[in-house]
């Protein structure tokens, strides 16, 4: 009797439990919709870093740099610390991102030049698309790199240029078309280059030299910051580029001003649509290089250019929360800080990055870093804050605390899927799908569907539950003008990330029953099915 009247509470426990969540039950989407409903319809603020590895912000446990406004959004939302950029590159990295497809899939889509057309199909469903469907006002201000323009025709800096990320579901843009160290260095605001002039055209070349400006090559005395490898075309502001520019002396932006910049855009991005739902993708310039802060960061950190522009981060970070208190809009804005591919410390300048580092870990405990295999590639920062979704009621099954830490796999890769639930759901299968539902994840009511992760540095690498694969393959073991170890090993590698983080020994022969499972996991994926 006992036993039956304790089956009997226990089903009507669970009754409640289901009877809780009302008729959509207890899906993600049911409960995101939910919360939907009752706070309306958050704004998103989505910072996508450059470079900036899982070590170099305090809130991940570096010491020697401090990150307050960073570290902020962890201590008031949730830090994951099993987050993945899906490449270890930006241009892949960002597609992955806005299309909810692996780049992998795609030709064209490795590091683009400044004067690549655009990788992504206006067609396609994207992520500012979904938002802007919505009804979502939507801004994109920052670091681009997914081209602008079509294929049939060169891209001409002189003319507006469509079509463009506004083409994808941006209202408006306000970006730097590729990298800072590529040319053009000009900001392009809605398809128009920002401050060009008819009688100074700008002209662009990435095979030949165009125009009669300096170059690093042939001028390195004119260099503020010389390059180490790479970097030694135009010379712009003392900096030599990739690429060869001339003309558009007014339009050309000065390195020094360009945290500055996405301050000024963004916090007035923020306030003219204080009254309206919005999404904004924020692409920081720093910590990529050319890294060449504003004064009042020189010298701050002890760690020469590489730690300045963190602290430089660190503050755009902090004038976007304060534009949301100011506003009235933090709580019931999801504030997300990422990064698009792990760090790297010599990246093709002279910027005393390496001597100075001193024992800060850009990577933290991981191996590897920009570029690699390893985890140092691709595990990246990622913070969420969102306190009118992450207040959880008494009732929920599983409650999050601010500043709560979540081991769950997510990738970028997930973001239009997880975003798409939180709008209502329902659009995400219309397109090729990598992106997996996170949106409980992210939320604190973990865990979200992955428990994979594609790791992509050139081929391809699998994270799955605590183990992490990487296949026997051809290539460089060692990049020496990075010093970035790659992964590449002639036989194929196994690690268990619970006892062994930082990938130092490899357990491929003792466990072939892994092996053969994440080899089959590997080959559903290539072929565009879920493992
Ligand atoms: C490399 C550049 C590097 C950086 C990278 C792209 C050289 C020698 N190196 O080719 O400096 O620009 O491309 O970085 O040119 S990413 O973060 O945009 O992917
Ligand atoms: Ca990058």
């Amino acid at each position: 009797m006992r036993h039956l009247a304790g089956l009997i509470g226990a089903v009507a426990f669970a009754g409640t439990a289901i009877g809780i969540w009302g008729m959509p039950g207890a899906t993600a989407a049911g409960r995101i919709q939910r919360r939907v409903a009752e706070v309306g319809r958050p704004n998103v603020v989505f910072i996508l870093t450059d470079d900036v590895g899982y070590g170099d912000i305090s809130a991940n446990g570096a010491t020697r740099v401090k990150t307050p406004n960073i570290d902020r959004i962890a201590n008031e939302g949730i830090r994951f610390t099993n987050a993945y950029a899906p490449a270890a590159t930006c241009t892949p990295s960002r597609y992955a991102l806005m299309t909810g497809e692996y780049a992998f899939r795609k030709q064209g889509t490795g590091v683009l030049p400044g004067d690549a057309a655009m990788i992504i199909d206006p067609a396609r469903l994207t992520l500012p698309r979904r938002f802007k469907d919505a009804g979502y006002t939507t801004g994109a201000i920052g670091k681009w790199h997914l081209g602008l323009g079509n294929a049939t025709s060169p891209l001409d800096w002189n003319k507006h240029i469509a079509p463009g990320a506004n083409a994808l579901g941006f209202d408006e843009t306000y970006l730097i078309p590729a990298t800072v160290d590529r040319v053009p260095t000009v900001w392009v605001k809605n398809g128009d280059v920002v401050g060009h002039e008819p009688a100074d055209p700008i002209q662009v070349d990435y095979k030949q030299r165009i125009g009669d400006w300096p170059t690093g090559r042939k001028n390195p005395e004119l260099l503020k910051q010389k390059h180490s490898h790479g970097h030694d075309m135009t010379i712009v502001n003392g900096i030599g580029r990739i690429g060869w520019m001339t003309g558009g002396k007014k339009a050309l932006w000065v390195d020094e001003d360009i945290a500055d910049t996405i301050i000024r855009e963004t916090t007035s991005f923020i306030s003219n649509n204080k009254r309206k739902p919005f999404f904004l993708y924020v692409g920081t310039h720093d910590i990529h290089v050319p890294r060449v802060p504003h004064k009042r960061f020189v010298g701050k950190s002890g760690m020469g250019p590489r730690g300045d522009a963190i602290l430089q981060l660190d503050a755009q970070v902090g004038a976007i929360l304060k534009a949301l208190d100011k506003n009235g809009l933090a709580d019931n804005t999801i504030v997300v800080f990422t990064s698009d591919n792990g760090p790297v410390v010599d990246d093709g300048y002279q910027d005393q990055a390496v001597t100075l580092l001193g024992d800060h870990k850009p990577a933290g405990p991981l191996r590897g870093g920009k570029y690699s295999l390893f985890e140092g590639g691709t595990r990246v920062p990622f913070l969420v804050r969102w306190p009118a979704g992450q207040r959880h009621s008494t009732e929920d099954v599983r409650k999050a605390a601010p500043g709560r830490i979540a081991n769950d796999i997510i990738s970028l890769v997930d973001m239009l899927a997880s975003f798409d639930q939180l709008l209502g759901g329902g659009q995400t299968g219309q397109v090729s799908q990598d992106g997996l539902d996170v949106s409980d994840a992210i939320r604190g009511l973990g865990p979200g569907k992955r428990n994979y992760s594609v790791e992509h540095a050139g081929r391809l690498a699998l994270r799955w539950e605590k183990w992490k694969f990487i296949p026997a393959g051809k290539g460089q073991a060692y990049l020496p003008l990075t010093g970035t170890e790659t992964g590449n090993l002639d036989a194929d590698q196994l690690y268990d990330l619970d006892v062994d983080p930082h990938e130092d020994r490899n357990v491929a022969s003792a466990n072939p029953d892994v092996l053969v499972k994440m080899k089959g996991m590997l080959t559903q994926l290539r072929a565009g099915k879920q493992p």
